[in-house]
């Protein structure tokens, strides 16, 4: 089969789910609570969307994602998605598509951090929780591969968090460690 991405869009066709992740969705990611219930109270904006293509997620198969972050920061801390592990640890690679971003990855010990420019294919082995951060000022996408019986736990994350956080410094980014005081 084949399917088509249309990048102004944003859309896939055949498409499966879509799904939109405001910031009242990001609940306790952001380490300045003040400010992200700030920006809830304050038209609550979309932080990033996902389009899905149809191929299923169950055991044997291979779906994939096209996810796109909108540029910004929270007291902060750049805008990204809220992160998971998956329980039935597995591989899953990403390809960057438009603007500029970063992976962050951490295995509850050791953290990873990978730069995402289009073209740019990005790693996840097995066991590594990871999250996308959008650290430039146009919107961010990145198409995602991974097996279709993996799972996604977002728990781990608010328990464990991801090792660091990105913030913005000057015209660039700093990295700060997850759970330290700011
Ligand atoms: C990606 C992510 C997507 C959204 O397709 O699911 O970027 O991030 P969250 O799932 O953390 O909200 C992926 O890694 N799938 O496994
Ligand atoms: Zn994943």
């Amino acid at each position: 089969m084949s399917i088509r991405f249309d990048q102004a869009a944003g859309t896939l066709s055949p498409a499966g789910p879509t799904l939109t992740r405001r910031m009242s969705d990001l609940e306790g990611l952001f380490r300045d609570q003040n400010s992200w219930r700030t920006a809830v109270a304050d038209g609550d904006p979309i932080v990033y969307s996902v389009v899905s293509s149809p191929v299923p997620e169950i055991d044997r198969e291979l779906p994939q994602s096209i996810t796109t972050i909108h540029p910004g920061t929270t007291g902060g801390e750049f805008w990204m998605t809220k992160g998971h592990q998956h329980p039935n640890h597995q591989g899953e690679i990403y390809l960057g598509m438009s603007g500029n971003g970063g992976l962050l990855m951490f295995d509850g010990k050791d953290t990873r951090w990978v730069d995402m420019a289009p073209g740019t294919i990005g790693y996840i082995p097995p066991g590594w929780a990871h999250r996308s951060v959008n650290v430039g000022s146009e919107p961010y996408s990145f198409l995602a591969v991974y097996p279709g019986g993996a799972g996604h736990d977002y728990s781990w994350v608010l328990e464990n968090g991801l090792g660091q956080r990105v913030w913005r410094q000057d015209d660039g980014l700093a990295f700060v460690d997850y759970f330290a005081e700011v």
